[in-house]
């Protein structure tokens, strides 16, 4: 499918992106998102990715100086002047290297948008997928009060969006999803708890299986499956994981022993879209929805999401909300908006589909790194 590039040079800038809205999690209140951007330099062509890392290990491990790190000293050296035809090569090169999943995804989507971009087709059409427009959600931080989160949310129902998921943790759980629940019955809503609560917490989940949500995302340890299990068989509600699934290998242990009925897969979380991939189609095999997870990006990683969301077993609506729901000004274009359907269309340009725009790139830059050009 694809033609074989070198790769001659690699860059990486670490941008700071300031936010529409703060968003809080059970694990912090953000206001700026910071990334790095990883720009891969072939034969007259550049492919981008995305690394979702933040400036410290709150969501997962890796942070933005572990990244830098990785990619530099290890990821960067293992491809660089390398004739690549395919993505799995860089998978291949990089299987000495243990862990830091967000820092080889960010890498290996670069050789993805590279490669498409060569071959002129798009990412979804180079994945595979089958769909020119995804259903997609918004995913709703914590407020202050009761007050604020349901006027969030009556701002984004009246946008267009169809599928809320709120973010809870302990003391903020029960009554902010009764609240809504009440307000809006028919409503498609779901939660996401980060990790907040410990098996001794199962009476909330009892309570927030009556509300009739779609999932209740990550209730427990980032790292564990097996209390996941054990709740997941006390709830009708299914149980979706994300923190937990680090790779294939992780996503098949966990629906071996029935520690959650539904994935959700972030590409960065994984390690890569030959990754997410993988894990896309061993839910399908075993017929367990999958739907594709935000992490604040710009409209590098947005695009990413929205190829790799047009793949079959993406049954229910990712959080891939407008562009104008994160940023003010994205650093690339074109930017991305709401159809009426609750529905974002998929980029049907070469390679990801959106262009960096390098004055917003340089301006919202805090460091920049180029490899030897060879
Ligand atoms: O757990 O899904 C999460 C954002 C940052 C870190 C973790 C999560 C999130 C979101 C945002 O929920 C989803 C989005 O990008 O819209
Ligand atoms: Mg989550």
């Amino acid at each position: 499918m694809f033609e074989p590039r070198r790769i001659d040079r690699i860059e990486l800038h670490h941008v700071a992106m300031p936010l529409v809205h703060p968003f809080e999690t059970s694990f912090g209140r953000q206001s700026v998102r910071p990334c790095i951007l990883v720009a891969v330099y072939g034969d007259g062509l550049t492919g981008w990715g995305e690394c979702t890392v933040d400036e410290g290990p709150w969501y997962a491990y890796e942070t933005i100086d572990t990244a830098w790190h990785m990619l530099r000293d290890f990821l960067i050296p293992a491809v660089l002047g390398k004739t690549l035809s395919s993505p799995a090569e860089v998978v291949a090169a990089f299987s000495a290297v243990r862990g830091h999943p967000m820092a080889r995804a960010a890498l290996e989507n670069a050789v993805w948008d590279l490669l498409a971009k060569g071959a002129g087709i798009s990412l979804a059409g180079a994945l595979g997928g089958q769909r020119d427009r995804v259903p997609v959600g918004v995913s709703v931080g914590i407020e202050p009060s009761l007050d604020d989160q349901l006027q969030q949310v009556e701002r984004y129902l009246a946008q267009g969006y169809t599928r809320v998921k709120l973010k809870i943790k302990p003391g903020w759980d029960v009554s902010p999803v009764r609240a809504v629940r009440e307000a809006w019955p028919d409503l498609a809503l779901q939660v996401d708890a980060n990790s907040a609560y410990t098996p001794a917490d199962s009476a909330v989940f009892r309570e927030l299986d009556q509300f009739d949500l779609l999932l209740i995302e990550q209730p427990l340890h980032h790292d564990d499956i097996v209390d996941h299990a054990k709740l997941q068989a006390m709830l009708n509600t299914p149980i979706c994981l994300d923190e937990s699934i680090h790779s294939p290998e992780h996503a098949r242990w966990a629906l071996d022993i029935d520690a959650c009925r539904v994935i959700n897969i972030k590409v960065n979380r994984v390690g890569g879209l030959t990754a997410a991939r993988q894990i896309h189609d061993l839910a399908a095999e075993r017929n367990v929805p999958v739907w594709c997870g935000g992490m604040l990006e710009t409209n590098v990683g947005r695009s990413l999401n929205l190829a790799l969301a047009s793949l079959p077993n993406f049954r229910l609506p990712g959080d891939i909300s407008a562009s104008a729901r994160y940023y003010a000004e994205d650093l690339a274009e074109p930017s991305f908006s709401l159809n009426q359907d609750s529905t974002i269309t998929v980029p049907s340009k070469a390679g990801i589909g959106v262009n960096i725009l390098p004055d917003r790139l340089v301006g919202y830059q805090l460091r920049h790194y180029a490899s030897r050009s060879v």
